[in-house]
């Protein structure tokens, strides 16, 4: 009987503790809409994040990190003449109530050595580090190989 009241208790602890977090962080935090990822071919080692970020105060996205790949760097794709070259960027900056988006052709998030295949369908943790509101971590969708925006609304 003692037993299974204190499972019951952490059950509920666990719960809350889930249920809390973003509500923690309601005020500073960064709003992260839309996670995705495209699908990679093959044993492709390297694959991309993309995203919408929303704050109501200014802040700064510095790092990202995620299970799924040994590293996780924020990149922008810019034309070097006629050339598309990606960029390693330091930081995004993300002005207070304007949206910064990350998109197939702009910025991304690369992660480098995948441990495994991205799927259609699958989903990964991707935790951001912000200079203000701290550490985020979200879960992003994997869409199809080549897929230019997030996959269709998901139950
Ligand atoms: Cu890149």
């Amino acid at each position: 009987m003692r037993i299974s009241t204190l499972a019951r208790f952490a059950f509920c602890l666990a719960l809350t503790g889930v249920a809390a977090a973003p509500a923690g962080h309601a005020d500073g935090s960064v709003a992260v809409v839309q996670p995705w990822a495209r699908a990679t071919p093959g044993m492709s080692q390297t694959g991309a994040v993309y995203l919408t970020l929303r704050s109501a105060h200014a802040d700064r996205l510095v790092g990202a990190a995620t299970p799924v790949a040994q590293s996780a760097e924020l990149h922008e794709m810019e034309m070097a003449g006629m050339v598309m070259k990606m960029r390693p960027l330091a930081g995004v900056t993300i002005p207070a109530g304007r949206p910064v988006v990350f998109s197939p052709g702009g910025k991304h998030i690369m992660l480098m050595g995948l441990k495994a295949p991205l799927r259609p369908g699958e989903t990964f943790p991707l935790t951001l580090t912000f200079a203000k509101a701290g550490q985020e971590t979200v879960t992003v969708t994997v869409g199809k190989v080549g897929a230019m925006g997030p996959p269709a609304a998901q139950h």
